[in-house]
């Protein structure tokens, strides 16, 4: 079901041989923009319109009133309640520790710079629908906001039409827990324009995160600018890295969860063992018979986009590894720690057998967005850092500015902006000379 690529004895570069998803944001990017203006120019009624034609469900306000959030918690299956408030607490302890601090250099006697953290004033959070529900996803996006301190937060959802036209109640159910209120049943491009441009019912934010399809991704690539965003999201992937130590039905049970996901997700195997591929491929046959939504699995595990990769060694893994610089990265091999530690490209690195990428997804505390598609190369996931801005805030005195002001006036007329050297000089009633 899934294909063997053999790198043993190759020298190529791995990401030529290694091929990623077909996920072509540039194609998107036509269709989404008239949808996108439709929205900027005639708000709610665009809105209604567009999801009546995409979802199928007609709505009176593209808000979600607060009697649903209520209803939705009241609801609330007991288990999947305390899940999702262990999971936020989780979350939100490890996203409390990556809160930053103010910091004033003192550059010379009377003259310092100041890194001021300020979050973005209000932000609007994409939780996908489509294929599953994802209450975790509400969490990962809110609770780092919450703790990076943005004042506003509001969550968009797609409406299902199996849920009476409603968002998924386990999506609002997440958001009362968190304490969000402002929550919109709008998916797709549309959803992203709502948010860029605002509707008499939704003020425009500074700032999109979260997962979507690919018309959320073009859409927030379109919008860019007018609005930050996070990494653009694509297919999810999990790469692991297994030795002959590694637990065939557990690499094959993670390979599925991931690909579980979307027919596009891609799972990759990356071994310098034969009977552990050998026997991950059969673990593969009978748990993908076995597993509810096998046709997507099967789907995905045979896609060009996943394969079992065999190298020499582990050194050639490492290197596969990091230069397909995958979203989930599972090291299941002896010393994992120690090769985790020699990783320098991934969305998050699990560690060991008891570390899985449904951990990370849930309940290990870590967030599960994060970027795809070779992204982490540049990119990490999302974090309360993605909703700061670091201001420098620059504070001298006259004898501090008096002491450089030479140097600035030498390097405005290098670069033959003299305007720039006045600037200091009309400081000094002309006495800083000009050459
Ligand atoms: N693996 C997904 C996140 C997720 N899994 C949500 C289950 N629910 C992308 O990181
Ligand atoms: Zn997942």
């Amino acid at each position: 079901m899934i294909s063997r690529i053999d790198l043993r004895g190759s020298t190529a570069d791995p990401r030529e041989l290694l091929p990623r998803a077909e996920f072509d944001v540039e194609d998107a990017l036509e269709k989404v923009r008239p949808i996108c203006d439709d929205v900027r120019h005639r708000g709610v009624a665009a809105l209604i319109e567009i999801t009546e034609r995409f979802d199928g469900v007609r709505l009176s306000s593209t808000r979600v009133p607060q009697s649903d959030l209520d209803e939705a918690l009241t609801g609330l299956d007991p288990k999947v309640r305390a899940a999702l408030e262990e999971t936020i607490r989780r979350v939100r302890i490890v996203h409390r520790a990556q809160r930053r601090t103010d910091h004033t250099t003192e550059v010379v006697q009377g003259g310092t710079v100041t890194e001021r953290w300020v979050p973005v004033d209000r932000v609007g959070l994409y939780v996908p629908g489509g294929l599953a529900v994802y209450p975790s996803s509400v969490v990962m996006n809110v609770v780092p906001a919450q703790e990076a301190g943005v004042q506003g937060i509001a969550v968009t959802s797609p409406p299902q039409k199996a849920f009476g036209g409603k968002v998924h109640p386990a999506v609002l159910a997440a958001c009362a827990l968190l304490g969000v209120t402002e929550v919109y049943a709008v998916g797709g491009a549309q959803a992203v324009a709502m948010f860029a441009y605002g509707t008499e019912e939704c003020a425009p934010v500074n700032m999109v995160t979260g997962p979507g399809n690919i018309f959320v991704a073009a859409a927030k690539r379109l919008l860019k600018g007018r609005i930050g965003i996070d990494a653009e999201a694509g297919p999810t992937e999990i790469l692991v890295l297994a030795d002959d130590t590694a637990v065939p039905a557990e690499v094959a049970a993670d390979l599925i969860s991931q690909a579980e996901h979307d027919p596009m997700a891609a799972s990759v195997l990356v071994t310098d063992s034969v009977t552990l591929a050998d026997a991950v491929d059969v673990a593969l046959e009978k748990q993908v018979a076995e597993t509810k939504h096998r046709e997507r699995v099967t789907t995905a595990l045979s896609g060009r986009q996943s394969a079992t990769v065999l190298v020499d060694d582990l050194e050639q893994g490492l290197a596969v590894a990091n230069a397909y610089a995958a979203e989930h990265l599972e090291i299941q091999t002896r010393d994992a720690a120690a090769v985790a530690a020699r990783v320098r490209n991934a969305g998050a690195i699990f560690v060991g057998r008891y570390a899985p990428v449904s951990l990370g997804d849930y309940a290990a505390g870590s967030n599960h967005v994060l970027p795809t598609a070779g992204c982490a190369c540049h990119s990490s996931g999302l974090s309360v850092q993605s909703f700061l801005r670091g201001i420098h805030v620059i504070d001298y005195s006259r004898d501090a500015l008096a002491d450089v002001a030479a140097h600035v006036v030498n390097l405005a007329n290098a670069e033959d902006l003299p305007g720039h050297g006045d600037a200091i000089r009309a400081r000094f009633d002309w006495t800083v000379p000009n050459n």
